[in-house]
């Protein structure tokens, strides 16, 4: 990729950033290999999420749900984080910086982030819809139909939320004190149509902070943010980060 030019107000704002959120999608980890949501090639072009991404759907056929989450956990597992989860770690050299992502693949992690907020669980976990104990991903890696608890025998899930369901634990409103508390809000990688994830990019311009938005395409953010860049995360954000260094020196 040609090197970019990037724009003044930008440059400026980033030198007197001290805190980064990083809000991220599915197009963060496409360069891993890992197929988004929508789009041409996304999952839900080819498969039904009322049919997988909600409770009554495993309920109603768990072993074909549990069969669609062991195929994409094997994905992930095989998968390694690319230069856009690379860059990220790396701007913590020069800033506090926050992740409140979408995605369920566990990449931020294994690329060495610290402060990490999953808002749609993570497939890496599973847990008894009776009794709510966790069981790895590891330890049911061989299940090909759906396993029983150990202590109850209720059915076990994926720990990420499902299509009508509630964000789990502290992951939204520590999200939004993030979305507070940041000076830049990159929006990575996502449509920025699934809702209540889609509100942080919108407190963090309520609050003040500059959204500057990486995409490969137009999205539903685009009008509102102050810089979108477009091209594939994985090759602006370094080029961001190099930015940054020779800012912040
Ligand atoms: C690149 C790139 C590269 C590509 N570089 N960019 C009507 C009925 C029922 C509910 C609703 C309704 N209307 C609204 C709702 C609420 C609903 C919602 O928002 N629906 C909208 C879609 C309409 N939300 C919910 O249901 C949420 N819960 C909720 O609201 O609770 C309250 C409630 C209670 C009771 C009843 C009703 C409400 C929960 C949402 C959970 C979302 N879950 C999923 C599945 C997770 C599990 C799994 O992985 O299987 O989360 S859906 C899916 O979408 C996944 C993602 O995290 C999420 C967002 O997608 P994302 O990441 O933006 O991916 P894409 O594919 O959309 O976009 C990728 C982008 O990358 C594109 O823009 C590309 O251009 C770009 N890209 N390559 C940079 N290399
Ligand atoms: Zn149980």
């Amino acid at each position: 990729m040609e090197k970019l030019e990037f724009k003044k107000e930008f440059a400026e704002r980033l030198k007197k950033a001290d805190t980064l959120l990083f809000f991220t999608g599915a197009g963060i980890s496409a360069e891993s290999g890992i197929a988004t949501f929508r789009g041409k090639d996304g999952l839900w072009n080819k498969l039904k999420p009322e049919e997988l991404a909600n409770f009554n759907a495993f309920m109603k056929n768990p072993d074909m749900v549990w069969e669609w989450y062991q195929y994409r956990r094997q994905i992930v597992d095989e998968s390694k984080p690319n230069n856009g989860h690379k860059a990220i770690v790396d701007f913590e050299k020069f800033f506090k910086v926050y992740i409140s992502t979408q995605n369920v693949d566990n990449l931020h992690a294994r690329a060495g982030s610290t402060k990490i907020e999953e808002l749609h669980g993570s497939i890496v976990r599973n847990f008894c819809i009776d009794c709510k104990t966790f069981y790895n991903h590891q330890e049911l890696k061989f299940e090909k139909k759906v396993p029983h608890c150990e202590k109850c025998n209720g059915l076990i899930r994926p720990d990420v939320v499902w299509f009508g369901e509630n964000l789990r634990g502290d992951a939204f409103p520590n999200s939004e004190k993030f979305a507070k508390e940041c000076d830049i809000c990159f929006v990575v990688g996502t449509s920025a149509i699934v809702y209540p994830a889609a509100y942080i990019p919108q407190t963090a311009k309520n609050y003040g902070a500059y959204i500057v938005e990486i995409n490969i395409e137009p999205t539903e953010l685009t009008y509102s943010a102050d810089y979108s860049i477009f091209g594939k995360s994985g090759e602006i954000l370094p080029q961001i980060f190099n930015l940054a260094a020779t800012l912040k020196i």
